[in-house]
């Protein structure tokens, strides 16, 4: 029987994806760069059946391609052009299983949309802290999968440490339940861990559970423009000092960053009444008794407000606005999450997600800026990002008319610029979207021979007919 049959046997029709205008969506990723073919597209409803089809694939070794909302930015997700690779979706997969607020634990299938995830968490009056520009779309195990970072790192952590307990189908078909909901386990080798990041490559993620944290009551949030990165890295400190655990995200743009979805984006304006050539969107959330944004002395909003009085004058800052609204908040998270639309609208970006010390950052900013512009004179660089991290989004626009070649050769040749830099200063050439098939080749000449030889070898053990994504991250 043709592997279809077979397949239609197992998921019936509401799980297959066959018609070629009905699959276009899952060969293309986000950003338009990569585009695969596949001759089905499977949608199992719940883990028995992806345990059923990826049990399937091994004895047939077909080349499974995991895929959840599609918003990767690494092409960790799009088939290759062979045609031979199997898309198995997730999204059909998308229950809540329990939230438990007295564990403070949330258990979802994997195909949960990340903002399902948040609103589950409300629900029972607890916070689901990972927030991300994509989280209307991607899912929480394309999250668990590429160990995704966002805008709350700085005070959460990345998903990494928000994930206690996972459900696997295995490369055989076995089913891994991992679903624990534990602070505590040392009962061997962290196995959860090898599949947060594995991009795909090891097995199929099925279940999550998540860690819950009391809700925020109180949000205080500011823009801030100064004129140096050395001093957004100052105000980062003092910030630290200052606000402590209450500090929740640190986002850096720079002025053409800003410009670029001023002009791109509709209904944004300015913050500032002067641009500034640095700019951080700076927010502080509490909990316990509810305050008013500005209302109470101790609240956020009066924390943030004296912190910034400080930082002005200490020369840290050149202006500030500190948002006396929740619209005036979303206007301002709108000009931060607006950046990589402006991208797609403006031209091609030849992206470098990376992340360095913090104590690095402003040194490397200054040298990558020369070096850029010695290797593409003229460069338009769109610098901004997580900086509370240390993870920037170092981007080179292209004009949209720029042809293939040109641009194959220029990525070529500014990656090699920015990352030996970032390996220089002793940072990482992938920070929080995966390596997928945009970083592959390069991880290779990043990464130390022991370290490839080890995620060799365990991919090795685990996926020992090279089923699981291959052509991705190794
Ligand atoms: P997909 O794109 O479908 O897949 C990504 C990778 O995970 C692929 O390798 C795929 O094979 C694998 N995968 C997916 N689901 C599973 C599963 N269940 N089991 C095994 N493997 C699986 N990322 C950040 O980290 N921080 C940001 O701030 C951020 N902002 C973004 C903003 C925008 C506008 C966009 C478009 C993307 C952004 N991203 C960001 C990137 C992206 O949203 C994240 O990487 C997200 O975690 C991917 O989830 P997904 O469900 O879309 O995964
Ligand atoms: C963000 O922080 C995302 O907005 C996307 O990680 C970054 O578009 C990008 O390069
Ligand atoms: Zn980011």
């Amino acid at each position: 029987m043709p592997l279809l049959n077979k397949l239609h046997a197992l998921v019936g029709p509401a799980g297959l994806v066959i018609d070629a205008d009905a699959q276009a969506p899952y060969l293309t990723d986000w950003l338009g760069k990569w585009t695969g073919r596949t001759t089905v597209v499977v949608r199992p409803a719940n883990t028995a059946e992806t345990a059923a089809v990826v049990r399937l694939c091994s004895e047939t070794r077909t080349p499974i391609v995991t895929q959840g909302g599609n918003t990767g930015m690494s092409g960790g997700a799009t088939p290759d052009a062979s045609g031979a690779q199997v898309v198995l979706s997730t999204t059909r997969m998308n229950r809540v299983r329990a939230v438990d607020p007295v564990n403070n634990t949330l258990t979802l299938d994997a195909g949960v949309i990340l903002a399902n995830a948040q609103e589950a968490a409300r629900s029972v009056d607890r916070f689901f802290p990972l927030s991300l520009g994509a989280q209307g779309s991607c899912t929480v195990g394309g999250n668990v999968a590429t160990n995704a970072g966002g805008i709350a790192v700085l005070r959460y952590g990345n998903t990494r440490e928000l994930v206690l307990g996972l459900e696997v189908v295995l490369p055989d078909g076995r089913i891994w339940n991992g679903l624990r909901g534990l602070r505590k386990d040392n009962t061997g080798y962290d196995l959860k861990s090898l599949f947060i990041g594995s991009e795909g490559t090891l097995g199929v993620i099925t279940g999550v559970v998540l860690k819950l944290f009391p809700r925020p009551t109180s949000h205080a949030t500011a823009w801030v423009g100064a004129d140096s990165l050395e001093k957004l890295v100052e105000l980062l400190g003092l910030m630290r000092t200052r606000c402590g655990e209450r500090l929740t995200a640190f986002e850096m743009m720079t002025a053409p960053s800003l410009q670029l979805v001023l002009d791109q984006v509709t209904e944004t304006r300015a913050p500032l009444a002067t641009p500034a050539p640095f700019n951080a969107l700076i927010e502080l959330s509490d909990t316990g008794a509810a305050s008013d944004v500005h209302g109470e002395e101790s609240g956020p909003g009066a924390l943030l407000e004296s912190a910034l009085a400080e930082a002005m004058e200490a020369g840290l800052a050149n202006d500030a606005m500190l948002s006396a609204s929740e619209a005036q908040t979303m206007a301002l998270w709108k000009l931060r999450e607006g950046i990589s639309q402006a991208q797609v609208r403006a031209g091609k970006a030849i992206k470098h997600d990376i992340a360095l010390p913090i104590s690095s950052l402003a040194s490397f900013v200054a040298q990558a800026e020369k070096e850029v512009q010695a290797c593409l004179p003229g460069a338009s660089v769109i610098n901004f990002g997580h900086l509370g991290d240390g993870n920037l989004h170092y981007n080179v626009l292209l004009p949209a008319d720029t042809d293939h070649d040109t641009l194959k050769h220029r990525t070529h040749d500014l990656n090699a610029v920015v990352h030996q830099l970032v390996t220089n200063y002793g940072g990482s050439i992938s920070a929080e979207h995966g390596v997928g098939q945009l970083r592959r080749d390069e991880l290779r000449i990043y990464k130390s021979p022991v370290e490839m030889e080890l995620m060799l070898r365990i991919k090795q053990a685990m996926d020992p007919n090279q089923i699981m994504n291959p052509g991705k991250l190794l």
